[in-house]
């Protein structure tokens, strides 16, 4: 069975990530969204919450699961029998980044990367600005999904 993973913060999943997951789970047998727990970065939403999420944004994709990890990415693709991860790439200085990381995973555990260009449409889409521009008012709604702008907004209530 051929086996990725798209690793990632998704505080929150964007339509951005949405796109990169969907097309990833056309080419493997299944796809693992795994959201990595980064203790010292505290987010928007809890990690429960964005698995919530993530399960309701991915729910009409049968082949894509979801599970959160904590430690290092290559132990969680040991662990799984994970031969492959996939990352959006948005722009050059995406790349250098996910060009290092990718070269260090291989080189620790053999598991490759597969960069995936994005969907030009979302390349100006991130997490942070999504929440930036929610938390001033501005309109999000066409960038993530329903359910995430419905938590958004919810969340965004309950700070006020
Ligand atoms: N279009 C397409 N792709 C996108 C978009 C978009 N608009 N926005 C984000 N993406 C891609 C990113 O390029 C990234 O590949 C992925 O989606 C996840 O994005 P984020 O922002 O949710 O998550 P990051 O970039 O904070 O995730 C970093 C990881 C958690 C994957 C990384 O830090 C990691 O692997 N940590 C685990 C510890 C570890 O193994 N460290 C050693 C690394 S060598």
């Amino acid at each position: 069975m051929r086996r990725a993973v798209c690793p990632g913060s998704y505080d929150p999943a964007t339509n951005g990530h949405l796109d990169v997951i969907e097309r990833a789970s056309h080419l493997f047998d299944e796809v693992v969204v795994a959201v990595l727990i980064n203790k010292s970065k505290r987010g928007m939403f809890t990690i429960d919450e964005r698995l919530d999420l993530l399960r309701e944004s991915t729910k009409g994709l049968s082949n894509v699961r979801v599970d959160s990890w904590h430690g290092l990415l290559t132990d969680y693709c040991k662990e799984q029998g994970i031969q492959s991860i996939v990352k959006g790439l948005r722009s050059v200085s995406d790349f250098d980044y996910e060009l290092q990381m990718a070269q260090m995973n291989r080189e620790i555990s053999g598991v490759e990367t597969l960069l995936m260009s994005n969907n030009p449409a979302y390349s100006f889409l991130s997490s942070s600005l999504v929440k930036e521009v929610a938390t001033y008012g501005g309109d999000v709604k066409d960038m993530v999904p329903p359910y995430v702008h419905e938590r958004l907004l919810a969340k965004l209530a309950e700070r006020d």
